[in-house]
């Protein structure tokens, strides 16, 4: 979890390479129901278009269907749950072993969207500060085109920023409540993937004494 540019991404693609775990994102799973037209695509469209949260009947379906071919890993999900009852409908399906909570300031975030470019079809991000693709709007790995999201159109930048502070606090609560909310803050991923990776290595260590 954590606000719109906080660096979920870029923090997950790192956790998957250094732990044996599947990723899956929501908004990704959106974006790419999007592209393809769906109905659900469609629908997605309009609420993700204004910066506002997708219904949680169409996001939670998605995810559950995609966990449901998951059944015999470990897994990583970002950007979900974003409500409680999200995060109800989730617990009632699976076990939940961390929560991890991404706080990185507003001003920090709104500097980097602006750079944001994706690959669509693998997820890959880059930034034109941060990390830049070898060549300007090219992927690395497949040489395709890559795309700015339309949601990170200034205006639309600080409605997500606006809708994700209504909605979010209530979730880590619910994760904090059950004592398995750990949170990082930060201006730059670098200085939060150690601490992450720390955590991380820490509870694998002790499932793996438990086991
Ligand atoms: P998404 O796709 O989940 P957001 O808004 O939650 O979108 P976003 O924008 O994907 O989050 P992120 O993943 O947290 O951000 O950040 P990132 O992509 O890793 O980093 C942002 C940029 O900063 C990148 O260019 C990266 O390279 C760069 N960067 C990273 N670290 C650093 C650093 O240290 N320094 C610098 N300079 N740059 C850095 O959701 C999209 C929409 O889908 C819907 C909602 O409408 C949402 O708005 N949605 C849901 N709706 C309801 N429920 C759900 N569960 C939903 N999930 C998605
Ligand atoms: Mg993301």
């Amino acid at each position: 979890m954590g606000p719109p540019g906080s660096g979920k991404g870029t923090i997950s693609s790192r956790i998957v390479k250094n732990f044996n775990l599947s990723y899956l994102a929501s908004g990704d799973i959106l974006r790419s129901h999007i592209s393809r037209n769906t109905d659900k695509g469609k629908e997605a469209k309009k609420f993700i278009e204004r910066g506002q949260l997708v219904p949680d009947e169409l996001v939670t379906n998605l995810i559950l269907e995609q966990l449901y071919s998951l059944s015999k890993c470990s897994w990583l999900l970002d950007g979900f749950p974003r409500t409680v009852k999200q995060a109800k409908d989730l617990t009632e399906k699976h076990s939940i072993t961390l929560a991890i909570n991404l706080a990185v300031p507003d001003e920090v975030i709104i500097s980097r969207l602006k750079g944001r470019w994706l690959h669509p079809a693998s997820g890959r991000i880059y930034n034109t500060d941060f990390n830049p693709p070898k060549v300007h709007g090219i992927d690395d790995v497949t040489g395709e085109k890559l795309i700015q999201r339309e949601d990170d159109k200034p205006d639309i930048v600080l409605a997500r920023l606006l809708h994700y502070k209504e909605g979010n606090t209530p979730v880590l609560e619910y994760y904090r409540k059950k004592s398995i909310l750990r949170e990082f803050s930060g201006k730059e991923s670098n200085e939060i993937w150690p601490r992450v990776k720390l955590c991380l290595e820490e509870l694998f260590r002790e499932n793996k004494n438990r086991m």
